[in-house]
């Protein structure tokens, strides 16, 4: 159940954040979003784009997402997207979104992998999305490339703090599955914010390309390394998909059977994969959506903390849930 008063005030707070970007400040209003953290090409652009439904992220191996992305996504009958450096300009092509990522990123960071906080605000109107904002963050490195700082991991940890200590932010901690889970980068930048797991989900991507007779059966069950949220597993395109143009119905067809098919995972099949992480998101709306948003700003100290969507729902303690009714997310 929407509650109209949240919807209606959505438009205006988009304004705020505008008029705060434009003159270069940060609007500090503490609205839902979601962060994808992890390692260097874990999967997160791919994880976040399988939620819009469109090819648009630039995605690959080696530093691809070198600024953050703020990704506000407006439900509303017609699909465009829109940059705030270039407001006014609709964008119906979802490669041109994708070019214009790349060159924005280049003309802040210039075209030798280097980084910067300062981010990329993108907005997607869809019949397809919820109203939510995801951030999309570079991946933690450990070794500079090209034009990179010398503190390169330092720089990248901070720029990812700077949106997960929001308490308004839930964090998709995504790992992929072959590499050991207790080196996830992901989990322990979760951790240190967020010690009890309260706002943290677990992704485990890359499935598909464990070693044969291994598999993350532990961790899905979330016995190995357990967290409150438990993880779910995602299987995203390969770089081969991505190339010869696989589309994403195609892929969460492909999916569903890699689930169905699996000897160690067939019996959590239905806890699995994009679309249910998608409804596990759409708690996060319903948690919005019941809750009062309350704005925070410095200057006049506007309004408290919206109440802490965290308490309101019973956290998940294993893989196994049941069902969720169908998310609108889904198409
Ligand atoms: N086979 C396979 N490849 C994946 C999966 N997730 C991501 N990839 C590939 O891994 C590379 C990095 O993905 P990307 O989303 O850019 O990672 P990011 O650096 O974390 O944003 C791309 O070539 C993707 O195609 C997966 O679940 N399975
Ligand atoms: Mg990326």
């Amino acid at each position: 159940m929407g509650n109209q008063g949240m919807e209606d005030l959505i438009p205006l707070v988009n304004q705020l954040q505008d008029a705060f970007s434009s003159i270069g400040q940060s609007c500090n209003l503490d609205l839902p979003q979601i962060a994808v953290v992890g390692g260097q090409s874990a999967g997160k652009s791919s994880v976040l784009e399988n939620f819009v439904g469109r090819d648009f992220l630039p995605r690959g191996s080696g530093i691809v997402t070198r600024r953050p992305l703020v990704l506000q996504l407006i439900n509303c009958n017609t699909e465009y997207a829109e940059f705030l450096h270039c407001k006014g300009k609709k964008f119906t092509d979802f490669d041109e979104v994708r070019q214009e990522i790349e060159g924005e990123t280049d003309r802040v960071t210039g075209a030798n992998k280097g980084i910067s906080p300062v981010p990329i605000n993108l907005r997607v109107y869809s019949p397809h999305v919820l109203n939510l904002t995801l951030i999309d963050l570079p991946g933690i490195t450990k070794v500079p490339v090209g034009d990179q700082p010398v503190d390169i991991e330092q720089q990248i940890r901070d720029m990812i703090m700077q949106f997960i200590t929001r308490e308004s932010c839930l964090i998709l901690a995504v790992t992929p599955a072959n590499t050991d889970l207790a080196n996830s980068d992901a989990l322990k930048l979760a951790k240190d914010v967020d010690p009890q797991g309260l706002r943290t989900i677990g992704v485990i991507t890359k499935l598909d390309l464990m070693d044969e007779g291994t598999d993350a059966r532990d961790v899905l069950e979330n016995k190995l390394l357990p967290l409150r949220r438990g993880y779910i597993g995602v299987v995203n395109r390969s770089q081969k998909d991505i190339e010869g143009k696989k589309d994403i119905k195609a892929a969460l067809a492909a999916e569903r059977k890699f689930f169905l098919s699996h000897p160690s995972y067939r019996h959590l099949a239905d806890s699995m994969g994009t679309p249910h992480l998608q409804k596990a998101l759409n708690q996060v709306r319903r948690w919005c959506s019941s809750s009062p948003w309350t704005l925070r700003s410095e200057s006049k100290a506007l309004v408290t903390r919206w109440t802490r969507w965290s308490s309101l729902e019973e956290p998940r303690s294993t893989a196994s849930s049941t069902s969720a009714s169908p998310s609108s997310w889904s198409r």
